[in-house]
């Protein structure tokens, strides 16, 4: 069939764009489409308590621009959530998303679980298909992680912990810290500050090496 003969003018008529031009955009705009060199990818939740900073380390390390379901905090939430957070003013109401290469040739896809106890029937869903999650703690109160991290164990999902650090939280040693969170020997716990992106990767990339860890002794 001679394609050309359906249209007198060369080009007009036929599609948008191909292949080739597609492939080209995806490599004129790093960041938007993932990396041709990406070999696998991997679903992990960041969870934790309100305000702990989940929101803040998706936005910080998403490659796209982060899906983001803040809304302004009910006055029936904020009664039953600001608790903790006096001055938190908005809530994740369903999830956050983005997606981060690493190594280039590993995609994370990060989503953000609420943090509130009542919404553990959205976390189970969202937990399907996940590798594991970054736990993260507030050691102003680190009381209000003990949900996450009860809910990670009951699932069975492989988790590491990192403690996002604000100007007052208090510091405590590492094995007191293991202690009153009750983690296990082989549980990565360090600090981040979800605020920064080199110090975020760094908490990310632990998890996806404590995963890698795991998944070569069960081999
Ligand atoms: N000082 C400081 N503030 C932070 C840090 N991470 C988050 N925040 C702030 O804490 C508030 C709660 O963070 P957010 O990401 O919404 O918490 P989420 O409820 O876990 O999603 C926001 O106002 C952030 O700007 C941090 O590492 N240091
Ligand atoms: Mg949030």
């Amino acid at each position: 069939m001679d394609w050309r003969a359906s249209s007198d003018a060369p080009g007009e008529g036929g599609p948008a764009g191909t292949r080739g031009e597609a492939a080209g955009r995806a490599g004129s705009a790093p960041g938007l489409y993932v990396p041709s060199t990406v070999t696998g990818a991997a679903k992990i939740l960041v969870v934790g308590p309100l305000g702990v900073g989940k929101t803040t380390l998706i936005s910080t390390v998403s490659e796209i621009r982060p899906l983001l379901t803040e809304a302004m905090m009910t006055r029936a939430g904020a009664r039953v959530d600001t608790a903790v957070r006096p001055s938190k003013a908005t809530t994740t109401v369903s999830l956050d998303f983005g997606r981060l290469t690493l190594g280039g040739d590993l995609v994370l896809y990060l989503f953000g679980a609420p943090g509130q106890r009542r919404f553990l029937p959205v976390w189970r869903e969202l937990a399907r298909g996940a590798l594991g999650a970054l736990a993260l703690v507030d050691t102003r109160h680190l009381e209000a992680s003990f949900d996450a991290l009860g809910y990670l164990e009951d699932l069975d999902m492989p988790f590491s912990v990192a403690v996002n650090a604000f100007p007052d939280s208090v510091r405590h040693r590492e094995e007191d810290l293991r202690a009153a969170l009750d983690l296990l020997p082989d549980t990565p716990l360090g600090v981040c500050d979800a605020r920064d992106r080199p110090s975020s990767l760094r908490a990310l990339a632990v998890l996806v090496r404590h995963l890698l860890s795991l998944a070569r002794e069960t081999r």
